[in-house]
């Protein structure tokens, strides 16, 4: 099956290049000052609608999608190149969540992206440290690593109509009589196992319907094909319950309470949406019509066959997709930009203190601990964010072993340094 609508993906962006510490010099001179150049910024992971593909198959077969990474920074000032941005593309009409469910982006148009993972700061030359009192900084940044993240990506078919319906109840050959599209048409249920779409003309005017598997009771508990394809009628403005009037193996005049519930089951919102029932195969099943009419005196009589009652579907389709257009404006085409928060937090975990907090990390990430200024340098910061009073309030002592994004560092409170070298003297 070519046809693939939900893939899990995993986004990882570049890292930036790191910092480099260096010193001018040219034969014959003095030490000159520091000129290292920057680390590029790593590339980052975009995904973006695009027409031209129209499934999710690539991802599914390459789930692993990677930025290239910043090139480091060099003496003499030279800056290490950006990495590019990687762009994926997917059909229009993807719906992204992220690893906790949170729905944060719904590319619907050709041409929305989502920054999906933001490729890491390139760190700073030491070239950049240089200061009136500080004529020759040894140290540089690190370059911080990209993001990465797990994503759920599903595809929402972009259809004005959805058709739902029994298995064979017609809707393939409906949408093969009032569209171009051509989908497999046979005596028998399941013949459609992929969403179809067809574009109807009407004057002017189009509208998209969407063909999907039909539906079967039980659907939501996986009964037929499931009830997963009717994620592609979510955007639809109109859904058409098909009546098979020629069924032989129940009274379809039944199926419209079925496949309600099979919709309500998936969505609450689905099940209430502007709808139209439509008696199909009228040439084979006349006798059925007075009861169909009885009970549903606004439904449509057609026959795909004949093509009785499809001019007047066509105007009732486009009246319908206008109308409920007016009511309800599709909440399409968003990209959620979510701000999280930094909490600070430390916890005891065996013999250590584990701090958490982004910037924290961070900032040990892009410290090179090899360089004892740039050592200095993270104490200060993490001092000014506050570490090390949640440390004491969480009750750490001088000399306890305290991990901060993965490195281990010994606790040394400045207030028990400021306390004077002799204290500690034997
Ligand atoms: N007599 C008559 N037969 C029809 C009409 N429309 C469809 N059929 C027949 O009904 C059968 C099923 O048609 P499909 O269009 O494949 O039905 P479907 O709803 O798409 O079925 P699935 O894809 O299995 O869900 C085929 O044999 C069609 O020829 C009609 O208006 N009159
Ligand atoms: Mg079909």
């Amino acid at each position: 099956m070519r046809f693939v609508d939900e893939v899990k993906i995993n986004v990882r962006a570049g890292a930036g290049g790191n910092g480099a510490s260096a010193f001018h010099h040219e034969p014959f001179k003095p030490k000159g000052g520091p000129d290292g150049g920057d680390g590029g910024d790593g590339g980052s992971v975009i995904m973006r609608a695009d027409t031209s593909v129209g499934t999710l198959l690539e991802l599914r077969d390459n789930p692993h999608i990677k930025g290239p990474r910043g090139g480091h920074g060099e003496g003499k000032r030279k800056h290490g190149a950006r990495g590019k941005d990687r762009v994926i593309q997917v059909p229009p009409g993807t719906v992204i969540y992220d690893a906790e469910g949170t729905l944060i982006a719904d590319l619907a148009n050709p041409g929305d992206e989502l920054v999906a993972a933001r490729g890491g700061r390139g760190g700073r030359g030491n070239a950049r440290f240089a200061t009136a009192t500080r004529r020759a900084p040894t140290f540089a940044e690190r370059g911080e690593p990209g993001e990465e993240s797990w994503l759920r990506l599903e595809l929402r078919l972009l259809a004005d109509v959805g058709l739902v319906g029994f298995p064979n109840a017609g809707k393939s050959t409906l949408v093969s009589r009032i569209s171009a599209a051509r989908p497999k048409i046979a005596d028998y249920p399941f013949t459609t196992l992929v969403p179809n779409l067809g574009v109807v003309g009407l004057g002017d005017d189009s509208f998209v319907v969407a063909d999907i598997p039909g539906l079967v009771s039980g659907a939501s508990e996986g009964k037929g094909l499931g009830h997963r394809f009717l994620r592609h009628v979510r955007r639809a403005a109109l859904l058409v319950f098909l009546v098979d009037l020629a069924a032989m193996d129940r009274d379809p005049l039944d199926d419209v309470d079925v496949l309600r519930a099979e919709l309500e089951a998936f969505d609450p919102e689905l099940a209430s949406r502007p709808s139209l029932v439509v008696l199909s195969k009228v040439d084979a099943g006349q006798a059925r019509l007075d009861d169909a009419v009885a009970r549903y005196p606004d439904a449509l009589p057609i026959s795909a066959v004949s093509g009785e009652g499809l001019d007047e579907l066509k105007r009732r389709l486009a009246a319908g997709v206008e109308r409920s257009r007016e009511q309800v404006k599709p909440s399409v085409g968003y990209v959620r930009h979510i701000v999280r928060d930094d909490p600070l937090s430390v916890r005891r975990h065996n013999e250590s203190w584990i701090v958490t907090s982004r910037r924290a990390e961070r900032a040990v990430t892009i410290t090179n601990m090899e360089n004892e200024e740039s050592v200095e340098r993270l104490q200060k910061k993490l001092i000014s964010m506050g570490v090390e009073q949640a440390l004491e309030r969480a009750g750490a002592k001088p000399g306890d072993d305290v991990v901060i994004g993965g490195v281990s560092f010994t606790f040394e409170p400045e207030s028990s340094l400021g306390e004077g070298d002799g204290a500690r003297q034997p």
